[in-house]
C-alpha cells in the first residue's frame, strides 16, 4: 500500500521543522513510535540535514522559493505490518503565496496535489499576521491621517491567511488538480507559543481562523479532519550563522532528543510526531 500525503501552508508555518523531527524521531528510535522508519533508498541528504541542524538545536534553513526538496519518509506500521510509504515535497510556503496572489502554480505541485491521499495543514501559532491589521485599523487610519487610501491599490499578500489558504483549498477541488475527498490533519507548528493555558488545538483554529475552520468542516472535499498542536522544534531557536537561540540550552537538556517534541489533539501520546500521519493513513485503529 502506498499512500502519499501532501504538505500545504504558507511561509513560515513550520513545515520544515516537522520534516526534521520526524525524520530525527524515526531514524534515532529514542523514543517509541506509532509508525517506524521503512526501508529508504535513493536521496535522503536533505532530510539528513535538516535532522541534524534540528538534534543540534538550530533552525532549519529557509527552503528557497525555487527549489522543491521530495521528501520522502517511507514509513511502517509495526502492530499491522502494514507499509506506509509517505512522501512529501517540502516547497516553499512562497509557492503557496504566490499561488494565490498570481494564480500561478509550478508543475511539481500540481503533481504533487494529484497523487496525494490526505492533507497535513499548516498554520503556525506564531504567525500573528491576521492579528495585526483589521479592517478597523484600517478605518482608524483613515479617520487620523484624512487622506484616503488609493482603493485601487490593492495587495493580495495582504489578504488575510485563512481567505488565502480557503481560496486555495477550494481551488484543489476543481482542474488541474481535481483532488478525491480526503482527510486533513491541521497541524499548528510552535505550539509552544500557543497562549498560556490553551490546550484544545481545535479550539485555537475555531478562535484564530473561523473562516477556514468552518471551511474544512463543511467542505465536500474534506471526508474527515482534525486538528493537532505541534511544537516540532520545542521553544525558538535560531539559525546556526546567528548562534544560540533562546531555548536552545534548555532543549539541549531534555534528553532523549525526540522528547523536546510536543504534539497535542486527538489520540495524542506527548511526542509522537507520527501520531497525526498514522490517522491521515486511516491506521489509527488497526492493531
Ligand atoms: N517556537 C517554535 N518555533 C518553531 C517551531 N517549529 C518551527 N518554528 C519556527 O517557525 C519558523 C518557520 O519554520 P520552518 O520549518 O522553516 O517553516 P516552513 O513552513 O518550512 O517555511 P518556508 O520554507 O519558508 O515556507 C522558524 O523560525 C522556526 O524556528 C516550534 O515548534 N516552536
Ligand atoms: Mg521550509
Amino acid at each position: 500500500m502506498d499512500a502519499r500525503y501532501m504538505v500545504f501552508g504558507f511561509q513560515h508555518t513550520g513545515k520544515t521543522t516537522f520534516a526534521a523531527a520526524l525524520w530525527h524521531q524515526v531514524d534515532s528510535e529514542e523514543i517509541p513510535n506509532a509508525l517506524t522508519k521503512g526501508k529508504h533508498a535513493g536521496q535522503f541528504a536533505y532530510l539528513g540535514e535538516i535532522a541534524e541542524a534540528w538534534a543540534e538545536g538550530y533552525e532549519v534553513e529557509r527552503t528557497r522559493s525555487k527549489q522543491v526538496e521530495k521528501i520522502r519518509i517511507n514509513l511502517v506500521h509495526a502492530r499491522s505490518g502494514a507499509d506506509v510509504a509517505l512522501e512529501f515535497d517540502d516547497l516553499s510556503g512562497e509557492t503557496f503565496e504566490k499561488a494565490f496572489s498570481q494564480r500561478f502554480c509550478p508543475e511539481p505541485f500540481v503533481e504533487l496535489v494529484k497523487g496525494a491521499r490526505g492533507m497535513l495543514l499548516f498554520v503556525s501559532a506564531d504567525r500573528r499576521n491576521d492579528d495585526s491589521v483589521t479592517i478597523l485599523d484600517a478605518f482608524d487610519a483613515d479617520e487620523e491621517e484624512a487622506q484616503a487610501p488609493d482603493p485601487n491599490l490593492w495587495e493580495p499578500e495582504k489578504t488575510p491567511l485563512q481567505v488565502q489558504l480557503v481560496d486555495l483549498l477550494q481551488c484543489l477541488r476543481r482542474e488541474p488538480f481535481s483532488t478525491a475527498p480526503m482527510r486533513v490533519a491541521v497541524v499548528v507548528s510552535a505550539w509552544d507559543l500557543a497562549p498560556e493555558g490553551e490546550t484544545d488545538a481545535a479550539r485555537w483554529l475555531k478562535d484564530r481562523y473561523p473562516l477556514l475552520s468552518q471551511y474544512l468542516e463543511n467542505s465536500d472535499g474534506v471526508t474527515d479532519v482534525r486538528v493537532y498542536g505541534v511544537s516540532a522544534q520545542g521553544g525558538r531557536l535560531s539559525k546556526k550563522s546567528a548562534g544560540p537561540g533562546p531555548d536552545r540550552d534548555r532543549l539541549l537538556a531534555t534528553l532523549p532528543a525526540s522528547e523536546r517534541v510536543i504534539v497535542v489533539g486527538p489520540g495524542a501520546t506527548k511526542h509522537d510526531i507520527t501520531r497525526p500521519l498514522l490517522w491521515l493513513a486511516g491506521l489509527e485503529a488497526a492493531r
